[in-house]
Order: structure tokens, then C-alpha cells, then sequence
């Protein structure tokens, strides 16, 4: 296994839409194995492939509670079949853009469905924090990220002091 590095806002890679998979090799399965790992070194609680500069269509979560002990997920073209109405509001970061969170509403829960590492399309139900992490990780395969559902004053604010530290990294 291996660490990946993974890359910041405002990479122009985390706004382009990622390909789907179109067949699971061994290559894909490392891939699966590498994020998972990345994901829990980060720590973080989900990792989408665009994230380690990977444009396919690959996510790993692991929302469980630390009592439960660990929960991975590894999805291959994941796709939401379902949205409820009701909808909830959770402070949200990404990987991708740290030192910055925000409260993002959202459906309160989902269906998915997505390929597992054997190949079976498999569908899921979620709610709760696993719900907003899939949909988190999903906008990440369409180039959207979590600042995109803030208001605009606020995801100014943010972009702001994303482009002041970039810059200041040159
Ligand atoms: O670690 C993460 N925490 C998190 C918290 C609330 C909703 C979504 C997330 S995902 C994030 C890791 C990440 O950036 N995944 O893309
Ligand atoms: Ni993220």
C-alpha cells in the first residue's frame, strides 16, 4: 500500500468531472487500497479519486463512530438514486480545502447505488453523517466541493484567503 499525495483548492483537477470505471483491474483495486489508507492517515472520513489527482469515478469512506471500530466503503461509480426531502445541516471540511469548514444543508438521507470491488452493483441506504459524506464525496467526482453549497458572501470568503494563501505559497 501507499500514501497518495493529495492535491488543494484551487487545483483546476478538483473541478473537472471525473471518467467512470470501466472495468475493475488490479490497478483500480491498488487505487482502492492506497485511498483508504491516505483517507485514514489524513484523518478524514471519505476520499474521492480527484482528490489524490485520479480522474475516476472511486470513493472511499469510513464514517463509523470509533467504538464500532472501522466501516470502509469502497464505491466504484457511485451514483444517488434517491434524495429524500427532508433535509439537515452539517459542518462539513474537505481534504482539499483545509482550515476551513462550513454548515451545509442537505438531503438527510439517500439511496446509492455503485460497483463493489468484486464487481457486484450493490445499493445502499444511508443517513446521518454517511449520507453527507457520500454526497460530499460524489460532488468531489463532479468537480463541486462543499463551498459550493455555502452562501456566496461566505464561500467568498473563503476563495479569498484560499487565493491569498496560494499566492503566497509562490
Ligand atoms: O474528513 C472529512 N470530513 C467530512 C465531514 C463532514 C462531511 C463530509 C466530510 S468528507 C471529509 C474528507 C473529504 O474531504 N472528503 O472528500
Ligand atoms: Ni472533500
Amino acid at each position: 500500500m501507499a500514501l497518495l499525495p493529495i492535491i488543494h483548492v484551487p487545483d483546476p483537477l478538483l473541478r473537472q468531472v471525473a471518467e467512470p470505471v470501466a472495468e475493475i483491474t488490479p490497478a483500480i483495486l491498488k487505487q482502492l487500497d492506497d485511498m483508504a489508507e491516505t483517507m485514514y492517515d489524513a484523518p478524514g472520513i471519505g476520499l474521492a479519486a480527484p482528490q489524490i489527482g485520479v480522474m475516476n469515478r472511486v470513493i472511499v469512506m469510513d464514517c463509523a463512530k470509533d467504538e464500532d471500530g472501522p466501516e470502509l466503503w469502497k464505491m466504484i461509480n457511485p451514483e444517488i438514486i434517491q434524495l429524500s426531502e427532508d433535509t439537515s445541516k452539517l459542518e462539513e471540511g474537505c481534504l482539499s480545502i483545509p482550515g476551513h469548514v462550513g454548515e451545509v444543508e442537505r438531503p438527510a438521507s439517500l439511496r446509492a447505488r455503485f460497483l463493489d470491488v468484486d464487481g457486484n452493483l450493490q445499493e445502499m441506504e444511508a443517513d446521518g453523517l454517511l449520507a453527507a459524506c457520500i454526497q460530499h464525496e460524489i460532488d468531489h467526482l463532479d468537480g463541486v466541493l462543499f463551498i459550493d453549497h455555502l452562501s456566496r458572501l461566505k464561500k467568498n470568503m473563503i476563495w479569498r484567503k484560499v487565493l491569498k494563501d496560494a499566492k503566497s505559497r509562490n
